[in-house]
């Protein structure tokens, strides 16, 4: 596969020339500073594209091209937005990029509840706390109703949370779940919002009766209305799993399991209607069988994220080595180098080492915690590449 590393923009610490350094192949990145919804020009797409190819790499994948809440949940504004997307998808096929990632999870990008969740090591990872989210939903959002999403030994849990909960520890979660996860990838709600709570409150509420099989449907108009731009540039879409996998806040999730996925690729039956495979978010739903679904959906996959997570006990889950957890690396990176050797794959989330935290990152996104899990999964590639050649597998 080929080694590509997300990279924010001009803005990042990580810069260009330390990815040359390490041996990256092609960039994954956005026009970030491109307000969602507005048209991407040729010309900031090429300006980024040289600057890229001045440090002897090229812009593989965009991540993303984002989708607008509207187009979601089938706002009045959504042919127009379609059209520009269509539009941004023509510059990027004029520039030759011939991949683009998306998701279609409504409001809420990603989710987790601790940013450095310590690890015995010294490091810490990315956590999730299915009592912590419980407690976010019911008594800081205070969503009508959000009990009954939750089974008895969570609302237990949220009980005994609520007993002991502080005020800067609410503080900390409505930054973690709404702000700081999300602020480098949509922006909805910005670090200085006086009431952070209620201006997200008002997103969940534009998907007010919109359910799952709603949003299938604006789904699959959206890809219909793609599509015959993306044949004629050959761009492959590829969307998003949900992460984590599951129902969350009332809103509907479609990119979950098996039989979502299997969905999406037969309601819009083109090459182009592809897949990321993030193997980090299908790890963290206990009904997935990570290395099946890379088997069955090799054919449509155009872009791979590595990673592995842990299932604990409750519901709860941690950001797992490149090594462990429930995703066997090397079983997709065998599953993935057979297919296509030129797929292009990034190392995803890793752990935060080595004073990465004194280094500004995007969560998720610590140079040193990445680059070992590249080394890591070079190591892998290598291994597999002298499989294949040997014709061992
Ligand atoms: C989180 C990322 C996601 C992903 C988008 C793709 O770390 O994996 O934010 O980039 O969902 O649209």
């Amino acid at each position: 596969m080929e080694k590509t590393w997300r990279w924010f923009g001009q803005s990042d610490k990580v810069s260009l020339d330390m990815l040359r350094q390490i041996g990256v192949e092609g960039i994954v990145t956005s026009l970030h500073h491109i307000k969602n919804g507005d048209v991407w020009n040729v010309e900031e797409i090429r300006t980024v594209q040289q600057r890229i190819a001045e440090y002897g790499m090229h812009w593989s994948v965009v991540e993303s091209l984002p989708v607008s809440e509207q187009i979601k949940y089938a706002g009045p504004d959504r042919d127009r937005l379609i059209d520009q997307y269509i539009t941004s998808l023509e510059n990027l096929g004029k520039a030759g990029i011939r991949t683009v990632c998306y998701n279609f999870m409504p409001v809420l990008d990603w989710a987790r509840t601790d940013l450095e969740f310590p690890n015995p090591n010294g490091t810490s990872c990315l956590y999730f706390n299915k009592a912590e989210f419980a407690y976010f939903d019911i008594h800081i959002l205070k969503r009508a109703g959000a009990e009954k999403d939750f089974d008895a030994r969570t609302l237990e849990r949220v009980e005994e949370l609520k007993s002991k909960m502080t005020q800067e520890h609410v503080q900390r979660l409505v930054n973690t779940i709404i702000i700081k996860t999300q602020g480098f990838l949509t922006g909805y709600v910005s670090e200085d919002a006086a009431d952070p709570v209620r201006v997200f409150n008002g997103l969940l509420a534009l998907f007010e009766g919109v359910d799952r099989n709603g949003l299938r449907t604006n789904l699959k108009y959206f890809l219909e209305a793609i599509m015959p731009v993306c044949g004629k540039y050959g761009i492959g879409m590829c969307i998003h799993p949900d992460d984590p996998p599951m129902q969350m806040l009332g809103l509907p999730r479609i990119v979950t399991c098996d039989e979502d996925i299997d969905w999406i690729m037969k309601a819009v039956p083109d090459n182009n209607n592809g897949l990321t495979f993030c193997a980090g978010s299908l790890s963290s739903g206990a009904h997935n069988d990570v290395s099946a679904l890379a088997a069955k959906y090799a054919d449509r996959t155009k872009f791979v994220h590595l990673r592995s997570t842990e299932i604990l006990p409750d519901g709860d889950f941690r950001e797992a080595s490149h090594l462990a957890g429930r995703a066997d690396l090397v079983s997709l990176v065998r599953i993935f180098e057979k297919k296509d050797p030129t797929l292009p794959m990034r190392v995803d989330h890793a752990p935060v080492m080595l004073g990465d935290d004194r280094i500004a990152y995007n969560p998720g996104y610590p140079f040193h915690g990445r680059m070992l899990a590249l080394g890591q999964v070079e190591g892998i590639m290598a291994t597999v590449r002298r499989e294949i050649s040997e014709g061992i597998i």
